[in-house]
């Protein structure tokens, strides 16, 4: 039912793109100045990571976009699928793109069971377009389209999210990216954008649990987990912008491999430069933006959060510690009572891809392993807020795609020299 609704909208945006921009071409009966929403169309100047830029049309000199507060399929990974709540059919919703000094005119249609609104996140706007459902405007309605519509007076990087029932609405994926571009252009050569986030999507199940506070069983870049993860390609040398936002329930520190970044602004716009920090670490707090730029290495480096359980897919909390304990001979007493029981943990959790990856230990249904991840050396063992920037000397202009596995200059890799445990003589102290 839904999907053949999609396809519907989609030929409509489809038409919308062929043709001129006209006002009203598109109308609906109820009113004619509403542009119909365009769905899963790539563009813009920002590359959303696993996701997409918005489509507008001109109206009187007026930027319109048209976003949709809707439930969809998501999927986090291959073999994750949840009902989430979005926007025009992805979480995030498509990001917005737009230059400093254009009017916007934003319609939302809200095709959620219960009302909503958006909150331009960081925008300087007039009070009554703030978008916070009780305070500065009545709550949309299911069914209805509201319009906002404001001058922009800034530029940067900032999101929008709903603000009636946050817990719920955010748990289940509505958010998205606004990002003001500079009037007299930029200077970077990619500019990417994501925001962090997670989701309680118990095993076995379906739906994002919006009561869990800190638990949460998934952590997200743009609402998908490592592998499934686009990785962040550039060509060696080139300006990197990373823009990254944080509309989760905990901070993050992301943390680059290869280079000192530079992090050159945030919710507030582009910082002077004088501002400007070197870090390789740099907390994104919760409702918080940071734009991070580098410099592009030749290499394979990974981007990830420095939370360690962060970087990892579904597990068990609270759960004793085997850390350690020889469960030899417990093994088949326990199988008795519950069968297909595997004693594992006593030398650490690395073993526990191999066991998912081989197949003989099956999670419940819907659910992804722990750790996942193959890279050319073996298994990564991580399954969240994990990507892999991959800069290659021969990137062309604008292509994103995946260049593979970086072929690493001969001499230039770690390598084994002994397999005796007893090998060389280093410095130990007996009892530290
Ligand atoms: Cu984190």
């Amino acid at each position: 039912m839904s999907l053949t609704r999609r396809d519907l909208l989609l030929a409509a945006g489809a038409g919308l793109a062929a043709r001129p921009a006209v006002a009203g071409s598109q109308a609906g009966p109820a009113n004619p100045e509403v542009a119909p929403p365009v769905r899963r169309t790539p563009g813009g100047r920002v590359h959303t990571l696993n996701g997409w830029s918005l489509p507008h049309r001109i109206n009187g000199g007026v930027k319109e976009f048209h976003l949709v507060a809707e439930e969809i399929e998501h999927e986090f990974a291959p073999g994750s699928k949840a009902i989430c709540w979005g926007y025009n059919g992805s979480t995030p919703g498509p990001t917005l793109e737009a230059v400093e000094g254009d009017r916007v005119r934003i319609f939302v249609t809200n095709r959620l069971p219960e009302p909503t609104t958006v909150h331009w996140h960081g925008l300087i706007l007039p009070s009554g377009m703030d978008g916070v459902g009780g305070l500065s405007q009545p709550k949309i309605q299911p069914g209805e389209t509201w319009v906002y519509e404001f001058t922009l007076r800034q530029h940067g990087s900032h999101m929008y999210h709903p603000h009636v029932d946050e817990m719920v609405q955010l748990a289940m994926g509505m958010m998205g990216l606004f990002v003001i571009h500079p009037r007299g252009g930029d200077h970077v050569d990619r500019d990417f954008a994501f925001l962090l986030h997670n989701f309680a999507l118990h095993p076995g199940t379906r739906r994002p649990d919006p009561s869990v506070m800190q638990d949460f069983d998934l952590w997200t870049f743009n609402s998908k987990v490592f592998p499934a993860i686009e990785p962040i390609v550039a060509r060696s040398g080139e300006r990197v912008r990373l823009r990254i936002g944080n509309l989760s329930m905990w901070n993050h520190p992301i943390h680059l491999h290869g280079v000192q970044f530079e992090v050159t602004g945030g919710d507030g716009g582009r910082w002077p430069k004088a501002q400007w920090r070197r870090e390789v670490t740099e907390i994104i707090g919760v409702g918080q933006m940071r734009d991070i730029e580098f410099e592009a290495v030749p290499g394979d480096w990974a981007l990830h959060c420095h939370m360690a359980h962060h970087t990892m897919g579904p597990m068990g909390h609270g759960i004793p510690n085997t850390l350690g304990v020889d469960q030899r001979g417990v093994e088949e007493r326990i199988r008795k009572m519950l069968p297909g029981y595997m004693a594992m943990g006593r030398d650490g959790m690395a073993e526990h891809q191999e066991h998912t990856d081989s197949g003989h230990m099956r999670g419940p249904e819907n659910t992804l392993a722990m750790m996942a991840g193959k890279g050319p050396f073996g298994s990564i063992g991580m399954g969240g807020m994990f990507t892999v920037v991959k800069v290659r000397d021969d990137i062309a202009p604008g292509d994103f795609s995946d260049p593979g596995w970086y072929r690493h200059p001969p001499g230039t890799v770690a390598r084994r020299v002994s397999s005796d445990p007893g090998f060389g003589a280093p410095v130990r102290r007996q009892n530290s």
